[in-house]
């Protein structure tokens, strides 16, 4: 099995309603997609997403941004599909972000940067499993 990863258009993606574009882009550089959900997180669930950036100062803002709105969590997988699915989002801060990457093409801020992705293989198989079942993977 290829590797995969977990991606969530955040709530800002969707307010700018440029969802359809970024999926394009995560298509277009080689990601299946083995699952995909709309819905709103919930304090809890987020809180539980972040929990380990829980004594971070950002950590209340963050849970208000993430559940501001909905969410759109994609289980991706492709060769190398974590690292390579950060190099195409881009550096946190979208001012940091190598020109091409979504976050520097649609992201505000280093908060409201469009899209999350899975730092490690081993964070990406806890994050797929906050959002998706075995068996509803594709
Ligand atoms: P990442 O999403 O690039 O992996 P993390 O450091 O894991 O970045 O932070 C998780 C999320 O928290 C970021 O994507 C961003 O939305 C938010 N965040 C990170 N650093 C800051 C900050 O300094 N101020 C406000 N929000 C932040
Ligand atoms: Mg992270």
């Amino acid at each position: 099995m290829k590797e995969r990863t977990l991606a969530i258009l955040k709530p800002d993606c969707l307010e700018k309603r440029v969802q359809g574009k970024v999926i394009q882009h995560i298509i277009d550089a080689g990601f299946g997609i083995k699952g995909m959900r709309l819905l709103s997180l919930s304090e809890d669930s987020a809180k539980k997403f972040y929990a380990v950036h829980k004594e971070r100062p950002f950590y209340v803002e963050l849970v208000a941004y993430m559940t501001s709105g909905p969410v759109i969590p994609l289980c991706l997988e492709k060769d190398n599909a974590v690292a390579d699915f950060r190099k195409l989002i881009g550096a946190t801060n979208p001012a940091n972000a190598e020109e091409g990457t979504i976050r520097k093409m649609y992201a505000d801020s280093i908060e409201r940067n469009i899209v999350h992705g899975s730092d490690s293989p081993e964070n990406a198989k806890n994050e797929i499993s906050h959002f998706f079942k075995d068996s509803d993977l594709v």
